[in-house]
């Protein structure tokens, strides 16, 4: 049996009246904010005419520019504009980071689900004007009333508003995505996030795939993984149901051979579809899960302390990750210092078979994920 042929609806053209609205509001604003959201990213058939288009006008307009987890990649992460990534369902949390999203007086939501980060996360006093830009109708909620609705193709939308709008250079620039601060390569485990993720970016080529799993360690890969080619961050967001990562690398690896692909996993996560290693070594998918051992819910965990002051039943006991890995058929590493992590990735990276590395992970950032980052 033949698979069902892919097809593809075109939507019609954006309205050019609705067009010229949207861009009068747009300058008749004083703090302006873009929010990128997945669908952006999605329609890959358009080869990423869209997120070319979404990137010119960033730069046309001046506007700074954030984007949700799962939008990752849709932005340039190395230009000024870019803010950080916005995801975590807590009320205030990212808009510590992103003061602009905060103070904005018009929020022009591209490609946004309001199913992965709540409107009432950034519009809690439903004072914003919001522009929505999409291939379909906004999905209302009473914190997301656009005041305009730009439906159509997305990339011929943002190619369109790209070119009317008008050309500013004298935007304030504020943006919070310094680089990090050089953290010591001699530490011990376990290892802080930001060390792990920046370990992870130095491993991966820019087109290379990594694969979230849900918990803590999504946010801080959310937060601190520069992604300059859309769809190589793949996250399970608004809905994110644990044990995607070791699946989800699986079913990249099919998609893209050539490419590294990482499923980064916490502890707890992983082993909601550990069985899975099984198919990656019965079907001989080189992937390499990077788990991060911290025996315990972390994000669970955090929260419970926040709003109850401790925690119940949080923690738990792990197998050995590397005789785990070995009882599968597959190569298991461990990592005694965070001097090597790099090196172990690369050789987990090119053996050209599956393979899991089990990194010590320290939870107690969990703690701020909430607060400013530093
Ligand atoms: C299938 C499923 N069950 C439960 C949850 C709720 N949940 C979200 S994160 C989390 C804990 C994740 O722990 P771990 O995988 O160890 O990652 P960490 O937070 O430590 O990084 C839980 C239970 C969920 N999102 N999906």
């Amino acid at each position: 049996m033949k698979p069902l042929e892919v097809r593809r609806t075109s939507y019609p053209k954006a309205q050019e009246a609705v067009i010229s609205r949207a861009l009068e509001l747009v300058k008749q604003s004083k703090n302006p904010i873009i929010l990128a959201g997945n669908g952006v990213a999605r329609r890959q058939a358009a080869g990423h005419a869209s997120v070319e288009a979404l990137r010119r006008f960033v730069r046309r307009s001046g506007i700074s520019a954030t984007h949700t987890y799962m939008a990752k990649g849709v932005l340039d992460p190395f230009s000024p504009q870019s803010l950080p990534a916005a995801g975590l369902q807590r009320p205030g949390a990212e808009l510590a980071n992103i003061t602009q999203l905060a103070e904005a007086d018009l929020v022009i939501a591209i490609g946004y689900d309001l199913v992965e980060w709540s409107p009432s996360l950034w519009n809690p006093k439903r004072d914003k004007i919001v522009i929505h830009v999409d291939s379909t109708a906004a999905e209302l909620d009473g914190h997301y009333q656009p005041s305009v609705e730009v439906v159509g193709e997305l990339d011929e939308s943002l190619t369109e508003l790209a070119e009317r709008v008008e050309e500013r250079k004298d935007r304030p620039i504020r943006t919070v995505n310094k680089p990090l601060a050089p953290m010591s390569k001699d530490s011990p485990a376990p290892f802080a996030p930001q060390q792990v993720v920046a370990a992870v970016r130095e491993a991966l080529a820019p087109e290379d795939i990594v694969v979230s799993d849900v918990g803590a360690h999504k946010v801080w890969l959310s937060r601190y993984y520069p992604t300059p080619v859309p769809n190589t961050v793949v996250v399970s967001n608004g809905l994110a149901s644990m044990g995607i990562a070791l699946p989800g690398a699986i079913a990249a690896k099919l998609v893209f051979p050539e490419r590294k692909v990482i499923a980064f996993a916490g502890d707890g996560g992983f082993l909601m579809n550990v069985q899975e290693l099984e198919t990656a070594k019965r079907i001989g998918a080189a992937i390499v899960c990077m788990v991060l051992v911290d025996d315990r819910l972390g994000i669970i965990e955090a929260n419970e302390k926040r709003i109850f002051g401790r925690a119940f039943a949080t923690e738990f006991g792990n197998p050995g990750f590397v005789e785990l890995a070995r009882a599968f058929g597959i190569a298991g590493f461990a990592v005694p210092t965070v001097r090597e992590l790099f090196p172990t990735l690369r050789r987990a990276l090119d053996l050209g078979e599956p393979a899991l590395v089990a990194v010590p992970w320290d939870h107690r950032a969990n703690e701020r994920i909430a607060d400013r980052m530093p």
